[in-house]
């Protein structure tokens, strides 16, 4: 998600920077005319300086808190007669009154000194030793000794890679931060935001991303406009497909020349380099209260909030520690109604409902004493009903783990399989030269997609097109009797062979539609959705609820990885993240296998290797099986609550 200006961009690759989505959607309010706009260059302990812009109510009556967002996107616009067209998170802020800074992070756009990615946190810094959270510290220091009509209280906020500024800023924090709202926050680059999960790459998102973000030197101003890559083609299926190997693709079609995407080719363990760049593990001493901020279908950084909010509980428990967690793609809780996506529709706007009744509250109350907002320990929407539930942990304590086993002729219960006559094991072969596509059509420049990128909405796609390939493993319920909620990290549980010595396992929990689904209720409210889907499309609809991969050789731990012995059943365990979703009465839960995902990952060459290292030679078809034997019991292991 790139950002200015504080402000999510809806940017196309190929196209010129955009507007602000928020501007296009609120033009009737001007910055400029209730804001005055400053420009500083704030000394660190270290004496480099960053660029850091203000903007302070024009009424100087009264004061007000500071709210800070810190960026590598760029601060800007630049220039003290520049204004942007929105501030802050939400009109909600504007209209109140605050004063908001956005600053440009050490060695981005126009601040001075050395840019590193996600850079490792020091515990105890000592002397002229910074970080990320001494840079906001010396910040607030500055700021509250140079900028009047300041209530003396700081708020902080951020999405995605600024969500990253936002947690750093609260570890050992300055003692006028008050409240902060890291969301989607780059959280632990590996583990399942966003260049790992579960040890695959991921690769459509890190090549679009980092053919786009690129070293600077600085200071430099933002390009008039942007200089994307250019694909020749809509669809990053084919185009990754042609591109063949990692190593063929770094070197032929980015011929090395960036950096930050090869440093993530050089590291496909949980190796120091990533360990460094986990901040969960330092979040010790935060102070503020913290509103943790994710989407239940992020693609990029959906483990991050969950994992922020736990740590926080963990490793400083005092502290007042919230989780919002909603229907929406990464960083669509900014802006949009939040109505739907794609097909799916949520019956009212989540969004919007969050800017104003979550987000808002929050801040007011921790900023400026305004009442209790009397948020939930947990505010988790629930897709299926469509529902906002609050809940006092999170997981809820009343949650029942349980396993739904793979049967025979593709059965899925909460039964263990029996001893039986017949094969215990479903069988597919995986190849490498026809992968298993993440959506069922070919995509283009759409809406919600990124030039030729995987649409967002592939997070809650119809997986039909993939339950009639062979090479895709299909499980199913009888239809339900009653609704069946299910909240929490979903954990498959595999018994596996493989032909090959290294394999990927791509599992997929799926939300099956009756057939006649939208004849009756349940449809939602298409009213107040962003695009009007025909109830007849959703029949016999097949929703990806949680779907990840495991790449298999990380099985005994992501630092360390082995080799199967071809044909030798093993057990592959892993977590995918937090879902929120009740499964309706009628319609049947289904989980499908697979070994590719592509190009949401890169392609496993079905051979022990370094991936990025290896040869076209490698890539070899693998048969694979999945066993549900009673003494091989495959399946997923989910929290189901009692019916509301
Ligand atoms: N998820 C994006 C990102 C974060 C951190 C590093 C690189 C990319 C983002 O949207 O900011």
């Amino acid at each position: 998600m790139r950002i200015m200006g504080g402000i999510l961009c809806g940017v196309l690759a190929g196209a010129a920077l955009a507007l602000p989505l928020r501007a296009q959607e609120q033009p009737d309010f001007d910055v400029a005319e209730h804001y005055t706009k400053y420009e500083y260059r704030i000394p660190m302990r270290d004496g480099v300086h960053l660029f850091t812009c203000v903007y302070a109510p024009k009424d100087g009556s009264k004061s007000y808190p500071f709210l800070i967002s810190r960026t590598p996107y760029s601060a800007g616009r630049y220039g003290e007669d520049h204004y942007p067209s929105s501030l802050g998170p939400s009109r909600e802020f504007e209209e109140a009154g605050y004063i908001f800074v956005t600053q440009d992070v050490r060695g981005r756009y126009q601040s001075e000194g050395a840019f590193d990615i996600e850079s490792p946190h020091v515990d105890s810094p000592a002397g002229l030793q910074t970080d990320e959270s001494t840079d906001m510290y010396d910040t607030v220091e500055w700021l509250l000794h140079n900028v009047p009509n300041s209530n003396g209280r700081v708020g902080v906020y951020g999405i995605s890679y600024n969500g990253f500024y936002a947690s750093s800023s609260i570890i050992d924090s300055h003692p006028a931060i008050k409240a902060c709202s890291p969301q989607a926050p780059v959280t632990d680059f590996y583990m399942n935001d966003d260049w790992y999960h579960n040890g695959a790459f991921m690769l459509d998102a890190a090549f679009d991303f980092f053919t786009y973000f690129k070293k600077q030197a600085n200071p430099t101003q933002p390009p008039k406009s942007s200089d994307p890559f250019i694909y020749d083609t809509t669809d990053s299926y084919d185009f990754f497909l042609r591109a063949g190997s990692l190593s063929n693709i770094d070197e032929h079609y980015l011929k090395h020349a960036f950096p930050y995407f090869t440093a993530l080719l050089e590291h496909t363990t949980y190796d120091a380099y990533w360990q460094a760049r986990d901040i969960s593990r330092h979040l010790h001493n935060v102070h503020c209260a913290v509103l943790n901020v994710g989407g239940l279908f992020d693609a990029e950084d959906i483990s991050g909030p969950v994992k922020t909010f736990h740590a926080i509980a963990r490793l400083s428990p005092e502290a007042p520690d919230l989780l919002v967690e909603g229907p929406w793609v990464h960083g669509g809780w900014a802006e949009r109604p939040g109505a739907s996506i794609g097909n799916v529709h949520f019956a009212s706007k989540t969004a919007a409902f969050f800017r104003t009744h979550i987000q808002f509250p929050f801040f007011e109350q921790y900023l400026k004493d305004a009442g209790d907002a009397h948020l939930p320990k947990a505010y988790v929407f629930e897709t299926g009903t469509n529902v906002w539930r609050k809940y006092s942990s999170w997981p809820p304590a009343a949650v029942q783990w349980r396993t739904l086993y793979f049967q025979r002729r593709g059965g899925l219960s909460f039964q263990r399989s029996a001893k039986a006559e017949g094969p215990d094991f479903d069988e597919y072969v995986s190849d490498p030269e026809h992968p298993v596509p993440p959506v069922g059509y070919a995509y283009g420049p759409v809406e919600l997609t990124g030039g030729a990128k995987v649409p967002k909405e592939y997070m809650v796609s119809d997986q039909r097109f993939a339950a009639k390939r062979p090479d895709v493993l299909v499980y199913q319920t009888q239809p339900l009797e009653e609704d069946l909620t299910v909240v929490g990290p979903v954990q498959p549980k595999l018994f596996v062979s493989t032909s090959g010595t290294d394999s990927d396992w791509v599992v997929k929990l799926i939300d099956v539609y009756p057939a006649d689904y939208g004849a009756g209720a349940g449809a939602g409210d298409k009213s107040t959705s962003d695009v009007s889907v025909p109830a007849a499309v959703m029949g016999g609809y097949e929703q990806l609820v949680r779907g990840e991969p495991m790449r298999g050789k990380f099985r005994h731990g992501f630092e360390h990885p082995e080799p199967f012995t071809p044909g030798k059943v093993e057990e592959v365990d892993f977590s995918m993240p937090d879902v929120s979703h009740t499964f309706r009465a009628g319609h049947r839960i289904m989980v499908q296998v697979q070994s590719s995902w592509f190009p949401v990952t890169d392609l496993n060459p079905q051979t022990f290797t370094d991936i990025p290292k290896a040869t076209p030679e490698q890539f070899q078809k693998a048969t694979q099986r999945v066993y549900h034997s009673d003494t091989a019991p495959s399946g997923v292991v989910i929290g189901t609550l009692a019916p509301h």
